[in-house]
């Protein structure tokens, strides 16, 4: 309960709420193509809390709209930031949980993110996972078309660990998959996750869909995904979540 009094104030006022940005590495060329922005907790009263204890408890409590919010607005103003330095951040992806998702106002609330801090089209992107979409089919892709009109692209997180229909993925406009961690880290151990990666870079490729694999943090596992084209890396090895001030000087100035 001292967690949930804590995270409540700190929906409230803001306070000890910070982004962490984790590049998106494409292997080729070296350079950044996106980055992830995770959310990080440094309680006035119970110091660091780590995402794994809040972000459920944000989620069962409904604390997850304020906070995720917040988020938004504070990732919008970095980007702003950035861009009137003269720097040219990459897309960046936020996560939505179900209840972000699914509020009413979602897609008004984006587009004002968008007008009120001068966001280019495709500046902010979306992370989804399969369960949070395959309910409610219609209504998903009515949201979704609406965010792909502001020009946010759409990936579908922790792909593979979620239900196993794959229908969805040819009626809604999702643009990405990320491969799940789990399966990552199966390679060069597992025939079996080898077998994954094969299905689903082969379905990615007949569906048109962009792939990143996630939690990459081995040479082993780089070369792996080489052998099916997968370029887009997220992980450890390429770049772990940074502050703002790191990403930036890493990822956005170049000497
Ligand atoms: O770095 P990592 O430990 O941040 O994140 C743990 C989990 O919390 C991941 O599943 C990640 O998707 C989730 N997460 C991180 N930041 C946010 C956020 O702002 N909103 C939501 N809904 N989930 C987040
Ligand atoms: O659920 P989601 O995919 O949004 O999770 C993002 C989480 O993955 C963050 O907690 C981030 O710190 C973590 N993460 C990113 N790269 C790696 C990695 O290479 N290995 C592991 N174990 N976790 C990673
Ligand atoms: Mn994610
Ligand atoms: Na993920």
């Amino acid at each position: 309960l001292a967690l949930e009094t804590a995270l409540r104030n700190t929906a409230e006022t803001g306070e000890g709420l910070a982004v962490h940005y984790q590049p998106l590495i494409d292997r080729d060329s070296g350079e950044v193509r996106g980055a992830e922005a995770l959310l990080r907790w440094t309680s006035p009263e119970l110091g660091v809390v780590s995402p794994g204890d809040f972000i459920p408890l944000a989620e069962r409590s409904g604390l997850i709209l304020p906070l995720g919010r917040r988020l938004m607005t504070l990732v919008a103003g970095q980007l702003r930031a950035w861009r009137k330095a003269g720097l040219a951040p990459p897309p960046v992806a936020i996560n939505l949980s179900a209840r972000q998702f699914w509020q009413q106002d979602l897609v008004d609330e984006v587009r004002r993110l968008y007008a009120d801090f001068d966001l280019p089209p495709g500046q902010i992107g979306f992370e989804l996972t399969e369960s949070t979409l395959i309910d409610r089919h219609q209504r998903a892709a009515a949201t979704l078309e609406a965010l792909r009109e502001l020009g946010c692209y759409i990936a579908i997180d922790d792909f593979g660990t979620g239900y196993s229909s794959l229908s969805y993925l040819q009626e809604l406009p999702v643009t990405t998959i990320k491969i799940d961690r789990s399966f990552i880290r199966g390679l060069g151990q597992s025939r079996g996750s080898v077998a994954i990666l094969a299905a689903v870079t082969g379905l990615a490729r007949e569906l048109g869909l962009r792939v990143v694999a996630e939690g990459v943090e081995t040479e082993v596992q780089l070369e792996a995904l080489k052998a099916y084209h997968v370029s887009l890396i997220q992980g450890f090895l390429t770049g772990r979540p940074v502050a703002a001030d790191t990403f930036r000087e890493c990822y956005l100035v170049r000497p």
